[in-house]
């Protein structure tokens, strides 16, 4: 059966009308007008309700236009989880203007790269970051305001009166969020994310007499993961506000101060990544909260192990729990759990879900590009209206992500069973995941062979308990030590990109066209 013919495979529930000719702003406060009243976002400092929500946005908005920002300029969101990351992606949006986020704890070298490919005109952070903002670097200039008190020659965060937010015409078209994503190769890369991509993305989990993903008005969804990644703020801060749901913002993680939040604020569905899976089934401060309010656990973003999923099942006997599997390029995501479904199905232990609603994946042969039947392995595809536009300036990524057919090409291994669950199985990217968070090898690799006494370089991933996968490098260096590499490339990135060990060789292996042969060095690390 190993023909061209083309298995494509579909979601159990039907296709519906998609509300995309909506902007991504109205989409999420559809609700409004039911539930200005109800509580929107929870923070430790107060509560904002979705009519406050919905002013502060708007605030923002034309305090933000009062700075000069118009449609179609990039501002970076350099925030913690708090309800200014709201405020500033929602006022964005009504701008017709981009949000590209980044992690707080980014570097200064890895913030200026960014800004500078994101072409950012603006950065909204904390006083506690603006060190690391160089506004020379790169020659790209770009303003700064901060949402607490600002240090001295910085401004406060801006903030007008509601009449004076402008009116602008936007496109469903259009651009509203840039996460950056290193995708299946390469260097990060900005992910062109429009209001029509995300809407519908949005729309596939919440809509229809059967929502793949049931959120209601009483439900208070944990935010502990980061917004500024498109797992938290796809499915907590977009899905929660599209649901009229509470948003529980959790700025730092710590076991217990998490545990009594989660006791105290009744949350009842926790979007979750495997490690933190990992920890609620481990960590014995667990047995001393409730936790009873939890009917709904999801994970995502990185591979659940079968037995923490059973040890969490056995925690909490009551919750639904289930995997989303998404990618940033995706918009985001691929698959769900039907288990979380208004009128949910049955699903197994280590599925990934099914494949959303008005969309269609293919498992292909790696090597023939045919699509494969059932039950075999190969290379996830996917194809819909939720998808990215494209990478930001890089047409080559583009397409060799987006195939000519419009089929998204994830470098995920895995495949869709007799009940259209997918499992995952391996990935054939370059792409290292440490915890959930995104380690791209080949920027580890330029920058360790910016060292004058290495000459070459290759980045792989090492399997480890903790954290699923650590970096690890291959080196060809003259007189110098592992400790030396490790700090050299420590100073100058997030704790994440850490290089773990250093194996120090002759030559890295390649191929005739010049690629690394990763597979050669991960083979190699196995029989280490
Ligand atoms: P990025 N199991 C195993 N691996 C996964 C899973 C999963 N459930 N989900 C994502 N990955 C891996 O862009 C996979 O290799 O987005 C994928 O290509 O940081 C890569 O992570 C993408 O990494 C959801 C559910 C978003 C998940 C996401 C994931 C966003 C992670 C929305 O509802």
């Amino acid at each position: 059966a190993l023909d061209e013919t083309t298995h494509i495979f579909k979601s159990k529930l039907p296709d519906i009308p998609l509300p995309n000719n909506l902007l991504l702003h109205e989409y999420c406060f559809l609700k409004l007008p039911d539930v200005a009243h109800r509580t929107c976002l929870i923070s430790a400092a107060r509560s904002y309700t979705y009519a406050d929500t919905h002013g502060a946005s708007r605030k923002v908005a034309a305090g933000m236009s009062k700075l000069g920002i118009q449609k179609g300029d990039v501002v970076m969101i350099l925030l913690p989880n708090s309800p200014e990351f709201v405020f500033t992606f929602m006022a964005l949006s009504m701008l017709g203007a981009v949000a590209t986020t980044a992690n707080p704890s980014y570097t200064a070298a890895e913030l200026s790269k960014q800004l500078a490919v994101s072409n950012a005109k603006l950065v909204v952070t904390l006083s506690a970051h603006v060190h690391k903002l160089d506004q020379q670097a790169q020659h790209h200039f770009f303003k700064v305001v901060t949402v607490d008190d600002p240090p001295e020659n910085f401004s406060a965060f801006p903030e007008g009166e509601e009449s004076e937010v402008p009116e602008v015409e936007i496109s469903v078209e259009d651009t509203v969020a840039l996460p950056f994503s290193s995708g299946t190769t390469g260097l990060a890369k900005g992910v062109i994310l429009t209001h029509k991509s995300l809407v519908t993305s949005v729309a596939q989990q919440m809509e229809g007499e059967n929502p793949h993903m049931y959120l209601k008005e009483e439900d208070v969804v944990l935010c502990v993961l980061p917004l500024f990644h498109i797992f938290a703020m796809h499915i907590v801060m977009m899905c929660g506000m599209r649901a009229g749901s509470a948003i529980l913002l959790i700025e730092k993680f710590e076991m217990r101060a998490l545990l009594d939040a989660i006791e105290r604020h009744r949350v009842t569905v926790a979007i979750l990544v495997p490690p933190l899976v990992v920890a609620l089934t481990k960590n014995s401060a667990v047995e001393e909260y409730d936790l009873s309010s939890i009917r709904l656990v999801m994970s995502g973003a990185a591979p659940l192990g079968l037995q923490a999923e059973e040890a969490l099942r056995n925690r909490l006997p009551d919750a639904i729990i289930g995997q989303g599997y998404g990618m940033t390029e995706s918009g985001p995501v691929l698959t769900m759990s039907l288990g979380f479904a208004k009128f949910p199905f049955p699903t197994k232990s280590g599925s990934c879900g099914t494949v959303v609603r008005n969309a269609e994946m293919k498992i292909i042969d790696p090597l023939t590009s045919f699509s494969l039947p059932r039950n075999h392995h190969g290379e996830i595809c996917v194809r819909g209206s939720q998808m990215m536009k494209g990478y930001l300036n890089d047409e080559k990524a583009t397409a060799e992500t987006i195939d000519a057919d419009g089929w998204l090409h994830t470098g995920d291994i895995g495949y869709v069973d007799d009940d259209d669950e997918v499992f995952l199985v391996d990935r054939a990217k370059e792409l290292i995941k440490f915890k959930a968070f995104q380690v791209p090898p080949a920027e580890l690799e330029d920058l360790l062979r910016s060292h004058p006494s290495i000459a070459d370089a290759a980045v792989v991933p090492q399997k480890d308990d903790a954290a699923g996968e650590v970096p690890v490098a291959f080196v060809v260096a003259f007189d110098l030590t592992e400790d030396a590499v490790k700090d050299f490339v420590a100073k100058q990135v997030v704790f994440y990109k850490k290089i773990h060990k250093v194996y120090f060789v002759d030559a890295i292996p390649k191929s005739q066209t010049g690629k690394i042969l990763r597979k050669e060095l991960r083979a190699k690390l196995d029989s280490i």
